[in-house]
């Protein structure tokens, strides 16, 4: 029988478990041809899986004909699972080698991807994403994906010390919270409805129920932007908490970014690729006015009322972590709730350098408040009756913020490109694989 017909013996040991200390030992390893090369009578195969790789010798003489047959015609990407017994080789990583006594071929690759796998820099990113899973396999990649699940285990690790309880809210929904024009509408049955730009009404509602509350889900904005900071579909960490201001939030986003830094610094990866940035030990707080001064004595531009935009922000030189906070009233949502002076707003955002991290603040918790803003803004209050109504049971203050996922990624791990930091980028031109 072929050698990739019988059953395949089940994994021993992962690749990055063999140690010198272990020559003599019988080991079955699977997974990727990394490289396959073939010196007269003897062919080497370097097999990578989910912790690292392994070298393989298949020497005539020494090995099973049909197993080395088997092993030397075997190109780059093939699966496999490898059965042989180890041996000292200082030339080896951690200093052993496989000797090969049965192979079974899962998966045998025939065909030269576009790219190379194995390379640091790609330069046509596109080229990358239309074959994403083999592109997911490169080093840098693998390092970026390794320290985004060690920050989302870090973030959940926080909110369940702090008492946080995990929700999830409908992605299908009858109306905008975010203002309308990123909504993406579609069919619901019969009616039109909208994906969900952010879970903003439903925690909030939450915390009538459960005070403190989080979510970490895709949201989605139609924002026709081509920039390297724009996805159609991103991951939110959403929190919302009752009895709270921005500033207690604010505390929160803080311990948030520096749990997610620690993690991944203690998971830097093999390619060197990821650089976390130092975190202050107070991350600094400017309101938004004093921030206006200061791109102003910078010669910036930049008059009251207005955003704070990127190229304003990198001409004045700003870099690193900070809040900008007491945002003027006027373009904000309207549930954020206003300051006392009427102009501002009780709303923050954490930047890094000119990159938005996150958002949020108070929000307006008594039902004649928030008609009045949905009002003012022109909104039908009708449409939000499911909504209004629950503040007549009893809403508590709270307070509350978004933060995205790809972007705190982009900060914490030096990641350029949006698109890198999340597994199959969505944007304006980009609807597969
Ligand atoms: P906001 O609209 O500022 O606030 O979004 C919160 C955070 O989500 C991220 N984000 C995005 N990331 C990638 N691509 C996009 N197109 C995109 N849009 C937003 C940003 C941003 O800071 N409901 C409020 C939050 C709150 O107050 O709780 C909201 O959605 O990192």
């Amino acid at each position: 029988m072929p050698a990739s017909e019988a059953a395949a013996p089940r994994r021993t040991h992962y690749t990055a478990d063999l140690g010198a200390g272990m020559a003599g030992e019988r080991v079955t390893i699977a997974g990727w041809v990394l490289a396959a090369r073939r010196h007269g009578a003897i062919s080497f195969l370097t097999v990578r899986d989910k912790r690292g790789s392994a070298q393989v010798v298949a020497k005539s003489g020494e090995c099973p004909d049909d197993a080395r047959e088997a092993a030397s015609s075997l190109k780059p990407h093939s699966v496999v699972t490898v059965t042989g017994t180890l041996r000292a080789s200082p030339r080896a990583p951690a200093g052993v080698e496989v000797a090969l006594e049965s192979i079974h071929v899962h998966s045998r690759v025939e065909k030269t991807p576009p790219f190379d796998p194995m390379a640091r820099t790609v330069k046509n990113i596109d080229t990358r994403l239309e074959l994403r899973a083999v592109d997911l396999r490169r080093g840098v990649l693998q390092d970026i994906f390794n320290a985004r699940n060690a920050a989302l285990g870090a973030i959940r690790a926080y909110f369940a010390q702090e008492d946080f309880v995990e929700v999830n809210t409908p992605k299908l929904i009858s109306t905008a919270t975010e203002g309308g024009a990123s909504l993406f509408s579609i069919f619901y049955y019969h009616r039109r409805a909208f994906l969900a730009q952010s879970p903003q009404l439903y925690k909030e509602q939450l915390t009538m129920s459960f005070e403190k509350v989080f979510e970490i889900a895709p949201i989605f904005r139609a924002e026709a932007s081509r920039t390297p900071r724009h996805l159609s579909e991103a991951i939110s960490i959403d929190l919302e908490e009752a009895f709270a201001d921005q500033h207690d939030i604010m505390d929160r986003v803080e311990a948030i970014v520096r749990a997610a830094a620690s993690a991944i610094s203690s998971h830097a990866g093999t390619e060197g690729a990821i650089s976390v940035p130092d975190i202050p030990q107070k991350i600094p707080r400017r309101t938004y006015t004093e921030m206006v001064d200061e791109l102003r004595a910078a010669g910036a531009r930049t008059r009251w009322g207005e955003d704070l935009y990127p190229t304003e922000l990198r001409k004045a030189g700003i870099s690193g972590f900070y809040f900008v906070h007491d945002w003027p009233l006027g373009p904000k949502p309207f549930y954020v709730k206003a300051s006392p002076d009427g102009k501002t707003s009780e709303s923050f955002d954490l930047m890094f350098g000119d990159l938005e991290i996150s958002s949020g603040s108070s929000r307006v918790s008594d039902r004649a408040g928030l008609e009045a803003r949905m009002s003012a803004k022109g909104m039908d209050t009708a449409a939000f009756d499911y909504h209004l109504r629950t503040f007549d049971y009893g809403m508590p203050p709270h307070a509350g913020c978004g933060i995205g996922l790809e972007r705190l990624l982009m900060a914490l791990t030096g990641t350029p490109d949006i698109k890198d930091a999340t597994f199959y980028p969505r944007d304006v031109d980009r609807l597969t694989p």
